[in-house]
């Protein structure tokens, strides 16, 4: 655990942009047209979405607490299954909520970041084989220039798809979606563009990647390995153009060039190499393992040093942070997550990395794509009666967002001791804490 309490008081440039993120699928409730829907009722998921938080019938009192909270920014996605629900036809309904929802949170001023694609797609893209096959391209290109023109006017920043980089390609079929996505995105990137004049850019799911044994060849390998196929092919695809495969030639493709006006970084842990183990994870050393939540499900670890190293490779471009949070029971790790990775996010300011803004992930308790149990949100959501209600945690980020930065005095405001899980302390539930308002 770090001594949060010995942090030096850290604040950011003039202008850095403060808000949080969120997910269509993970907050709306009864996505019936998603494949991800399809998917959780065929089984293997330990629950599956249905309400979710009710965000879809609840987005009025959603928004208005975004800006009770201080949030400046607000990340959202629009879920193409709503709008497309059957090929080729579009629900003017669903287009119409959403456009509902976008203006309700450009006239009380937040600023909108809109992403187009974020885990969830219609059941019949995903039985056409999605981004398995390129010819399906047309398919995402048909919905964006039906959506596009109308979202335009209220949204400030775009982001084309959420972590297409995310798992690291170890089958041939994986590393022709993972060019595929890059296709996708450089397309969606341009056909946006035509249309806004707002920064467009993904969600890069930057795992920083560590060799179990820093001395051992193989554990190093697969590092690097791993580190290229996930993150270097696609800086290298959208600085160059350049699409490099494990199984093919190389593939120039001009329209990825410069698809991005900056980088979308998600960043939350790090995750440990061992050659021993396929394909590679290796479970984290012991005394890292802070099992943040009351069920034996996730593992966190506090990394806030991973997010410094990866910012220091994006220096080429302004970079906003999308994603950046942690799941626990016990709020008190939130605060000390949040001042760590923010302390971190500052280093990598000082390096020379144009960092604009930070998304805390996420605003409200969600879906955590199979199961509830992780509590990412800075709001709690009473999955029954769908009662929200702010955490501490809520209140000490927009104490942060109105300070612009964090001081030693908000820290000890919000935290009287570093909060500790000893092993007598595991899968008990999580203490009372007052709100602080
Ligand atoms: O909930 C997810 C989100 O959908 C994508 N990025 C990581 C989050 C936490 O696991």
């Amino acid at each position: 655990m770090y001594d949060v309490f010995s942090l030096p008081e850290i604040k950011f440039p003039d202008g850095f942009l403060w808000g949080a993120a969120t997910a269509g699928h993970q907050i709306e409730g009864d996505n019936v047209h998603s494949q991800c829907w399809a998917g959780e009722l065929a089984g293997g998921f330990r629950e599956t979405s249905g309400k979710a938080c009710n965000h879809y019938e609840m987005y009025r009192d959603d928004v208005a607490l975004i800006r009770e909270l201080g949030h400046q920014a607000y990340r959202m996605s629009i879920e193409w299954c709503r709008i497309e629900p059957t090929e080729g036809c579009f629900d003017e309904k669903a287009m119409e909520h959403y456009l509902d929802e976008l203006r309700l949170l450009k006239q009380q001023g937040t600023y909108v970041l809109v992403t187009l694609h974020h885990g969830s797609h219609p059941q019949w893209f995903d039985e056409r084989g999605a981004f398995q096959r390129i010819e399906n391209l047309g398919c995402f290109e048909r919905y964006l220039e039906y959506l596009a023109p109308k979202i335009a006017p209220y949204v400030d920043n775009w982001h084309t798809l959420n972590e297409p980089n995310g798992a690291w390609p170890i089958s041939r079929e994986m590393d022709t979606a993972r060019t595929n996505k890059i296709k996708f995105h450089a397309r969606a990137y341009r056909l946006v563009k035509s249309y806004s004049d707002a920064p467009v850019s993904y969600s890069h799911c930057f795992m920083q990647y560590m060799p179990k044994r820093h001395y051992n060849a193989y554990d190093n390998l697969i590092t690097n390995v791993k580190d290229f196929l996930q993150h270097e092919t696609w800086f290298h695809a959208i600085r160059t153009g350049e699409l490099l495969s494990l199984y093919g030639n190389a593939e120039s493709v001009p329209e990825v060039k410069g698809s991005v006006d900056y980088w979308g970084v998600n960043a939350y842990t790090r995750h440990m190499v061992d050659a021993r183990i396929a394909p590679g994870d290796a479970p984290r050393f012991k005394h890292k393992e802070l099992k943040m939540i009351a069920k034996d499900f996730y593992l966190e670890e506090m990394y806030p040093e991973g997010m410094t190293a990866n910012l220091e490779r994006l220096t080429d471009k302004p970079v906003y942070i999308t994603e950046n949070g942690c799941a626990c029971d016990d709020d008190r790790f939130r605060i000390v997550y949040i001042a760590l990775y923010l302390s971190a996010i500052r280093e990598a300011i000082d390096l020379g990395v144009d960092v604009r803004g930070y998304f805390y992930w996420s605003f409200m308790d969600n879906y955590e794509w199979s199961s509830f149990l992780p509590r990412f949100g800075l709001v709690h959501v009473d999955f029954e009666t769908f009662e929200r209600t702010p955490k501490p945690s809520a209140y000490f980020y927009r104490d942060v967002i109105a300070q612009n930065g964090v001081t030693p005095e908000l820290i000890s405001r919000y935290l009287s001791e570093l909060p500790t899980l000893s092993r007598r302390d595991r899968g008990a539930s999580p203490a009372k804490m007052k709100v602080s308002e």
